[in-house]
């Protein structure tokens, strides 16, 4: 067309919009009410909570992308350097509280509702969690998003659009059972399928030589083609326009026909094998330990990494002609080292169809990639077997070699021919079964690999990655984890929330999370301590309620409530915690009637998953339920001690969890606990914590010093001492008695509870439960003591909560930006 008639088409498109969209009560009304009708399908005279729910969620769906778009289109007029940030997994939770708190319209959605007859907490809960990984790092990927977006970060977070999430926890008679999470069955507002967005990702086939202007080049001819198919999750910032992209993958058959099949009659089995495709992106491994030598994990990383890049690419080379200044315009940050494949994809881009020779490409390839680790276990890095590799990416097998043999000739220059540490730092590791160590081709290829905490990185640096920091020190750093306040506090404590507003004066620590230190001044104010308690009754009410309705428990609210809530696992030591509860229940009957009433009453609250494969985990969630069996039901102990499994503990359980706590438990064995965010949450909520000096909690000391906590056990250059020790470590006499009584089947099932008594005693007793046990249990008396005296308890809430400014992930991202990323905030405009 004419570019007369392009003006007056944009004329017409102008006169025919509204204006954006409007967020006072009635206008939100309005759209709510034509999104029952006209999304939901329902009447409007006639609609429940569940498609309230649906309805508001559309409402602001929109809003999102209206201001998504923009952002877009800003960030392409502006072109910045953008960061893309790969992960296999993310823990989002619900979104409908959090895009409204996030949008800033609350007060005008609750009003909204109310009018129409409906109460915004209850349509909130009809939300289901998007549980898209497993833990820890997933849950940092969510808090890292929300960061970006509201920093006004260019960052496009890309992943794996699993059909399943993480599995439910189902209890039955105290033991584990998993059940499929299917979590798209009642349809996701919070996503956009982009149906034309769309890239073909190659599987195995052969490598050719082709020549071309009598150059030779390798050529890939894959014996698989699928399609990835984007969804666009837009993640709003706080305070800001800017809406960032959450691009997740889903897998699908591919259109490019296999004629011969079709020729041969069999229709059926030619669309039954095409739609087998779409299993890569269906299942979320659940296995938060390590993923070894699994074909359909490689093709979910691969996958997803090959469409991400051909995405990003795409959009670099819309702008640019040349590779130059790819570096200038591109931060690749691999989350862990699961999508590591990305090194050698972007190689075979860079080689095989950009020609750009092998010395540029392996330039500019070192100079995109940073990568984070987030485990101090060794075993837990990820090996792949050559033989799988070489099935599945025959010229990604390829490139890895020829990486590796430039990284061999690099490392003779540095260290001459010592074979053993040559052999120890190769990219291929020689052995029974051959395979690639993915840990080292990222840290070859990266030019920075940062470790999640203080205490981590220097675990790093003089354990786990000693060799390459020795030859490179100056590609570690460190960014010690943070969590969201914007989740963490707003969404899940408004009261708090509102109460820490009203005394600082100012919402602003919402987005400056340095003004909580603001805090300190008043924490010894009666006013403040009055208001800070009813706060925490209130939210102590809602838990208590929460238990009744899960586990048909009455919970005292004067008692504390201790809670350890995260994965199981063996070195995060929630076997410890029981053992200690077993003696508190030992010491209560053991005590005169009188003696009783000095007992600090205790509500413990466990809850966790464990991986479907993890035995001794699994073993630990039912002696947990036989101790809380035998202890709930004894009339002795009464309100004096209660215990709770909380079931399938997710993202939206721990928003109810965290503000109820006054204390929580952090209690690994030291040097083992990479950081630890769980442990951040409760502490911006006030809630005192019980911790060994693992992980972040070392840097939490340095901010609300160790009085304002309850500290045990032996520190991280003890441990390898007491190892050694073993057997010979005095171990304190109420250990082996409370281990005595679960293996003399005082809570019954003997026989199974044998083995997990077993990996605690002698020298099996590798987390050395035996030897902290002492220090657990007079860090538990200390925290009784100070729980008596409330005016210092709720003085250590307060400063708990202004002490937690460190551990906000804004300040996380704003390191990442400067020292690690190069990338400035690129502002949407009003
Ligand atoms: C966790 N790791 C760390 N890994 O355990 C925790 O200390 C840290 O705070 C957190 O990361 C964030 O940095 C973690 O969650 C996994 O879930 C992996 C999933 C894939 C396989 C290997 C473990």
């Amino acid at each position: 067309s004419t570019s007369g008639e392009r003006t007056a088409k944009a004329e017409r498109m102008f006169e025919l919009m509204d204006g954006f969209l409007k967020n006072d009560p009635l206008s939100l009304q309005k759209d709510i009410l034509d999104h029952v009708e006209y999304t939901v399908a329902r009447s409007r005279f006639s609609f429940d909570d569940f498609e309230a729910y649906q309805a508001l969620s559309h409402c602001i769906r929109d809003r999102l992308i209206e201001r998504w778009h923009d952002t877009q289109l800003h960030f392409k007029r502006k072109d910045p350097k953008r960061v893309y940030f790969l992960s296999l997994e993310y823990l989002m939770g619900r979104s409908l509280s959090n895009s409204i708190i996030n949008l800033g319209i609350r007060d005008q959605c609750a009003d909204a509702l109310s009018q129409l007859g409906f109460e915004f907490e209850v349509v909130a809960e009809q939300e289901g969690d998007a549980a898209l990984g497993n833990g820890g790092l997933a849950r940092l990927s969510a808090c890292q998003m929300d960061s970006l977006a509201t920093m006004d970060f260019p960052a496009w977070g890309y992943g794996l659009r699993y059909q399943y999430g993480l599995f439910r926890q189902v209890i039955l008679d105290g033991f584990q059972h998993e059940q499929p999470d299917y979590w798209l069955n009642f349809g996701n507002p919070w996503e956009i399928e982009r149906v034309h967005v769309t890239y073909p990702v190659k599987f195995y086939g052969t490598v050719e030589e082709e020549i071309l202007n009598g150059e030779k080049y390798k050529i890939w001819i894959p014996g698989e083609t699928i399609e990835a198919v984007a969804y666009d999750n837009p993640i709003p910032g706080y305070g800001t326009r800017n809406t960032i992209t959450l691009r997740l993958w889903a897998a699908k058959p591919s259109n490019q026909h296999d004629m011969e099949a079709y020729n041969t009659g069999d229709y059926i089995d030619a669309v039954v094998n095409r739609q087998r495709a779409e299993t890569i992106s269906s299942i979320l491994y659940p296995d938060d330990r390590s993923h070894q030598g699994k074909e359909l994990r490689l093709k979910q990383q691969y996958f997803f990494v090959s469409a991400s890049l051909q995405d990003i690419i795409r959009r670099f080379k819309d702008v640019h002609k040349d590779f130059n200044k790819f570096p200038d315009k591109v931060a690749l940050q691999l989350n862990d080292i699961h999508p590591a494949l990305a090194i050698p994809e972007v190689m075979r881009v860079f080689v095989d169809e950009e020609h750009l020779g092998w010395n540029k490409a392996f330039d500019l390839t070192c100079k995109i990639f940073s990568f984070t680790t987030h485990t101090v276990q060794a075993e837990a890095l990820e090996k792949i077997p050559v033989d799988l590799l070489e099935s599945l990416l025959p010229r990604h097998l390829q490139i890895i070699y020829d990486i590796n043999s430039y990284f061999m000739e690099e490392l003779k220059k540095r260290i001459g021919l010592d074979y053993n540490r040559l052999a120890r730092m190769s990219i291929v590791e020689e052995g029974a079964v051959k395979s690639i160590r993915v840990a080292n081709l990222s840290l070859f290829c990266s030019h920075t690999v940062n470790g999640v905490s203080k205490l981590h990185s220097e675990l790093l640096q003089t354990r786990v990655f000693k060799d390459f920091y020795e030859l490179w020190p100056e590609k570690f750093q460190y960014k010690t984890n943070g969590v969201t306040q914007r989740r963490w506090i707003v969404v899940s404590n408004p009261n708090l929330c509102a109460l820490i507003s009203k005394w600082l004066g100012t919402e602003s620590w919402i987005r400056d999370i340095d003004l909580l230190i603001g805090l300190r001044e008043y924490a010894t104010d009666i006013s403040l301590h009055q208001e800070w308690q009813m706060v925490r009754r209130v939210n102590k009410m809602r838990l208590a309620e929460y238990i009744e309705a899960t586990s048909g428990l009455k919970v005292s609210l004067d008692a504390m409530f201790d809670v350890q809530i995260k994965r199981i696992h063996q070195y995060k030591r929630q076997l410890l915690n029981i053992l200690g509860i077993i003696h508190r229940y030992d010491c209560i009957k053991n005590m005169a009637k009188d003696d009783r009433r000095k007992v600090v009453p205790r509500v413990c609250i466990i809850g966790g998953k464990a991986a479907p494969g993890y035995e001794m985990a699994k073993k630990m969630i039912k002696l947990c339920h036989a101790v809380a069996e035998k202890i709930n039901n004894d009339s002795d102990v009464g309100d004096l001690l209660k215990l709770v499994f909380i079931p399938d503990y997710n993202v939206s359980v721990a928003e109810l969890v965290i503000p109820g706590a006054d204390l929580s438990q952090h209690i690994s064995t030291a040097g083992h606990e990479a950081s630890g965010t769980g442990s951040m949450k409760f502490l911006m909520n006030g809630c005192l914590l019980l911790a060994t000096a693992d992980g972040s909690t070392v840097e939490i000391i340095e901010e609300i010093g160790e009085d304002n906590m309850f500290l045990f056990g032996a520190k991280v250059h003890e441990v390898p001492t007491l190892r050694e020790k073993g057997s010979t470590i005095k171990v304190p006499l109420q250990f082996a008695r409370v281990v005595r009584m679960v293996r003399d089947g005082y809570f019954g099932f003997q026989d199974y509870f044998k083995s997990l008594c077993d990996t605690v005693e002698g020298n099996s007793d590798y987390y050395l439960l035996g030897a902290d046990f002492g220090s657990y249990l007079e860090a538990q008396a200390a925290a009784d003591k100070a729980f008596v005296d409330q005016e210092k308890w709720t003085r250590m809430s307060i400063l708990s909560t202004a002490g937690s400014g460190r551990f906000s992930s804004d300040r996380t991202i704003q390191d990442y930006a400067e020292k690690t990323w190069g990338i400035e905030p690129c502002r949407c405009p009003l």
